[in-house]
């Protein structure tokens, strides 16, 4: 496997010094292992200690204190966990960690839990295959119903466990949150598997969780019912939890997507989320364990015909009506948006609406709609942009997200992790983000190119700044327009289909017609969706004159001709960021070109391929969109370029 951000050079700062790491607790034997090996390789030095590790200080669970003073850099941390978060931020920092004096400065992370969720299936799906919306190779932890273990595969996992921990991550969730097959069983009679995944992830501080089945009693407890009032229920639950913790002591809890996209749930019994989520949430809390309950829940078997039904309306008309309801360790995990991880979409309202239950917002690193790791799209300005939306008055989505961070993991067993080589900036990014939310994602990701090419030309990061900072807008602009989203291949998310999904049950509509495009989610003549915003979104997104361009056909219906606050029409817009979307991408390999021979050969090579791909695809997008809107709505190109009509 490539070494991503941790190869050996990575650490040349700390294997070229003396270390002295005081203490004996399990994360300490971690940091002592892995100076151990830089050390090997980089020398070490017998003079006295430049870096000096210990436990000491009130610096909460995983803080730590950073000084440098007197030739030392000192890092002191309350606990064992802490020490590690802090010896790997004198990782990040390189040579610059003994330079001069500095601190101390307290670190500590703004957000509890940092999870990364696996979508990744036991048995291989015929449809979905072994990673849902996995674009990296199948899974490190399971293949055809069988959990990997040769040492290899524990290889593998530590190295990964290692990779997540450098940038703060403390929390995976190994299992599809869609339950199927033997996945169920994980909970039961295949625990030693969750048991041997939950060692190594341990060595570096990451605990494990589980998805679980609502039907799990019936499904594998042999019960008649899952229906969660029912004592026997409550006491399966009980007991199974218990034996959990009996194998795992420090088991971090479950994921249950219930009631959503066929799944079974609570309303199978006639109960509410919160009749069904307390349930688990009481089998849990002896041990401390919590409950991610997802709120992805809508009618996705919805007749295109109605237009009084609204999929973004759907999560806060089912859950803000139950806040309070939900035990302390029910944790409401939603969406950044209100519909699935769109290129584009407003903040989810329910992140606002529910202020006495604990709510963790859901990012997606695997790019399931931003081009499947196919396509050069750096996250973090879209994760920054989404963590300090204001939603409330007084605070902003990453303030609200008082549950923790959690996002869709992107690895798989390819040998670069990530498939596309540059999507392993996504993986770090979303470390360090929900370590940090006010982190600069072009900070973040010159750290990322300082530690993946150590020792490289400026040429090298200059370029993958070029290529990457926008790249998130780059991908917006050649795909669908203006927040309206979708717009892609049924089922494969991938490539260009306009009316792919428009005839569908899946609620995901543009509406173009040969006047215009757009939801009308307006109070006064739409869905209504508009209100379930604080002030002052309700209003900045009612009025079509208000809203943000970039989100107006989320909103609104509006013809082709109507004016954006930039002063393009909709359609010049739709036809000027398709060409100009392309352009940019045209830029992508000559930019590439120049680093070859200054990045590792079989690293560029990939990634060249793949910005073929980009190409390939961006154009088939601008020519599919630009000539459905011409043809749907007449109006021809102000600039009169080539338009397939
Ligand atoms: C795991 C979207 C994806 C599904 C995914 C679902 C979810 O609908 O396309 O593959 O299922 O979100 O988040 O549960």
């Amino acid at each position: 496997m490539h070494a991503a951000w941790l190869g050996d050079e990575a650490l040349r700062a700390v294997g070229s010094r003396c270390v002295e790491v005081l203490g004996d607790a399990p994360l300490i034997q971690t940091i002592r292992a892995e100076l151990a090996h830089a050390h090997a390789r980089h020398g070490g030095s017998t003079e006295a200690p430049q870096l000096v590790l210990a436990l000491g200080g009130a610096t909460g669970p995983e803080g730590y204190l950073l000084s440098r003073a007197d030739g030392v850099t000192r890092v002191l941390a309350e606990t064992d966990l802490g020490l590690l978060h802090g010896f790997f931020h004198v990782v990040r920092l390189g040579e610059a960690a003994f330079d001069g004096s500095y601190g101390p400065g307290l670190h500590q992370p703004a957000h509890a839990r940092r999870m990364l969720d696996h979508w990744d299936n036991v048995d291989r799906h015929d449809v979905m295959g072994q990673v849902e919306r996995g674009y990296s190779g199948d899974s490190i932890f399971w293949r055809d119903g069988v959990a990997l273990h040769s040492a290899a595969d524990e290889t593998r996992v530590r190295a990964y466990a290692r990779l997540i921990a450098a940038t703060g991550i403390n929390a995976v969730a190994l299992n599809n949150v869609n339950v199927r097959g033997a996945a169920a069983r994980l909970l039961t009679d295949r625990l030693d598997e969750v048991a041997w995944l939950a060692r190594i992830f341990r060595g570096y501080g990451i605990r494990v969780h589980l998805s679980v089945s609502f039907a799990a009693p019936t499904r594998v407890g042999g019960l008649g019912t899952s229906d969660p009032v029912d004592p026997d229920v409550a006491a399966w639950w009980a007991k199974t939890t218990a034996d959990v913790y009996a194998a795992i002591p420090d088991f971090g809890g479950y994921v249950v997507k219930a009631d959503s996209e066929g799944e079974p749930g609570p309303f199978g019994y006639g109960r509410s989320h919160a009749e069904g989520a307390n349930v688990l949430a009481e089998a849990l809390a002896p041990f401390g364990g919590v409950v991610h309950w997802r709120a992805f829940v809508y009618n996705h078997r919805q007749d295109w015909r109605d237009r009084s039904t609204d999929r973004a309306r759907a999560a806060y008309d089912h859950f803000a009506p139950l806040d309070g309801q939900f035990r302390d360790n029910v944790i409401l995990q939603v969406k950044y948006g209100p519909i699935d991880f769109q290129t584009r979409e407003p903040i989810s309202p329910v992140i606002a609406a529910m202020p006495h239950t604990r709510v963790a917002v859901e990012l997606q690193v695997t790019q399931e709609y931003t081009g499947q790791q196919r396509h050069v799209c750096y996250l973090a300005p879209q994760w920054s942009e989404i963590l300090s939306f204001p939603l409330t008055a007084t605070r902003s989505v990453d303030q609200l997200a008082t549950g923790g961070i959690v996002a869709v993991s992107n690895v798989g067993d390819d040998v670069f992790w990530t498939g596309h080589p540059l999507a392993q900036a996504n993986l770090y990014a979303f470390g360090r983000l929900a370590w940090d939310p006010s982190a600069d994602p072009a900070a973040i990701l010159d750290e990322w190119a300082a530690l993946t090419f150590p020792g490289a030309p400026p040429l090298v990061a200059q370029t993958l700044h070029a290529m990457m900072d926008d790249s998130w807008h780059t991908y917006e602009s050649y795909t669908a327009p203006l927040g309206v989203g979708f717009m892609v291949r049924p089922h494969y998310h991938y490539g260009p289909d306009v009316d792919g999904y428009e005839y569908s049950p899946w609620g995901t509509y543009h509406f173009a017609d040969r006047n215009g495009i757009g939801v009308d989610r307006t109070r006064a003549t739409g869905t209504g969706y508009t209100g379930q915003y604080p002030p002052p979104w309700c209003d900045t997104y009612e009025s079509p004159q208000t809203c943000p361009d970039e989100l107006l056909l989320f909103f609104h219906h509006v013809p082709y001709g109507h004016l954006l606050r930039s002063g393009v029409s909709v359609i010049q817009h739709i036809y000027d960021t398709h060409f100009a979307g392309v352009e940019r991408v045209l830029e992508l390999q000559p930019l590439w070109e120049r680093v070859a021979g200054l990045v590792p050969d079989d690293l560029h090579a990939r990634v060249a391929q793949r910005l073929v791909e980009q190409l390939r695809s961006a154009i088939e997008w601008r020519d599919q969109l630009n000539t459905y809107f011409l043809r749907k709505s007449g109006i021809p190109d102000a600039h009169g370029r080539e338009i397939y009509a």
